[in-house]
């Protein structure tokens, strides 16, 4: 049983100690992510009081227009991680090209991806929105990192995490060892361990989906949510619920507390781009943290964390959440392809 009041760093340098010949690299690392997600959780905390909602009127380089949260989060991610010596590179979301740690710092040997902030739309609307990261390993004896250099599959992952800005918020991490969350105490400025080896319920009656896509989906996409939607009557012989909230990390927070099925699926509004969330930013960390839960993630066709990425701005279809029903969703495209 773990002891009331374990605080996120405690956590981790418990974490490294069973690691054999782990430098504390890593675990600063971690420190600084924290630091950063605690900066931007006071930011959006504060809100229209310190004049940061509304349009940067900046597109990014997903043809997005940014918030100037949006801007200034991905300022503060930079800021908190470039001088320390832990990454020789960082890629955001809100970046076209690869962040390279300017000259004056020491390089270290990781990668850093990130999602300033994500769900941004609901920024001006006071609801829930958050950070999502991914460390890789920087390939060994690479001086100066390439766009290549990210390029490796979320099987790769050492750790990923998101932070919430909710109700409370939240950190929410895995390196390999289970998923554990983490809330912010406000009083002492401490994320205090609070979900200890959060698991997902492998069966639930409750999915997310942007229903207003609904005429561009798939034919095993609308099987599924037909079945769902027929309630106790239809094949399914359950009431189904639905939520959505837009918001990639107050989702994938749902789904580890109570279960359900989130998808983003290939429709034919997206499938130009090869799906709407990033690979990279979105798909890769969640899906590590939702495999880590005891949960599942795939496009429909293939387990995401291992796509070969091509780009850093990869787009790809997700559907994740709850075993039994992301299994039966992959039958169903099985079928469709027979
Ligand atoms: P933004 O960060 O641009 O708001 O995108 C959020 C997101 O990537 C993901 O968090 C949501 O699940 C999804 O997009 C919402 O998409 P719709 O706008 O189509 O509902």
């Amino acid at each position: 049983m773990h002891k009331n009041r374990t605080t996120i760093t405690q956590f981790i340098i418990e974490e490294q100690r069973q690691i054999k010949g782990a430098s504390g690299d890593f675990t600063s690392l971690l420190n600084d992510i924290v630091t950063a997600c605690k900066v931007i959780s006071n930011l959006v905390n504060h809100g229209a009081l310190v004049g940061i909602l509304g349009s940067a009127e900046t597109d990014n380089i997903q043809g997005e227009v940014q918030k100037k949260l949006d801007v200034i989060s991905n300022d503060v991610f930079i800021k908190s991680n470039e001088w320390a010596g832990h990454l020789a590179a960082m890629a955001s979301e809100e970046m076209e090209e690869i962040y390279p740690i300017p000259v004056q710092y020491p390089r270290g040997k990781y990668l850093l991806l990130f999602d300033p902030l994500d769900g941004s739309s609901n920024i001006d609307v006071n609801v829930s929105v958050g950070t999502i990261f991914s460390i890789l390993r920087a390939p060994e004896n690479v001086d100066k990192p390439t766009e290549q250099d990210f390029l490796q599959p979320g099987t790769e992952q050492l750790c990923a995490g998101y932070a919430l800005y909710g109700p409370s918020t939240m950190m929410v991490l895995t390196t390999g060892r289970g998923v554990h969350g983490f809330t912010l105490d406000q009083n002492i400025g401490e994320f205090i361990l609070s979900h200890y080896n959060l698991k997902i319920a492998p069966d639930s009656v409750e999915f997310a989906i942007n229903m207003s896509n609904q005429r561009f989906w798939t034919p095993p996409i609308t099987r599924y949510i037909d079945e769902c939607l027929a309630g106790k009557e239809g094949p399914r012989g359950n009431d189904f619920n639905m939520r959505w909230i837009a918001s990639m990390v107050a989702e994938v927070h749902r789904i580890l507390t109570r279960g359900g099925v989130f998808m983003y699926p290939l429709d034919s509004k997206n499938q130009d781009k090869g799906g709407r969330l990033r690979l990279m930013y979105e798909a890769n960390p969640m899906s590590f943290i939702i495999e880590q839960a005891g949960g599942m993630s795939s496009t429909g066709l293939a387990r995401i964390m291992e796509i070969q990425p091509t780009h850093l701005h990869q787009r790809v279809p997700v559907i994740l959440g709850s075993k039994t029903e992301v299994k039966r969703i992959l039958s169903y495209h099985q079928e469709a392809a027979r």
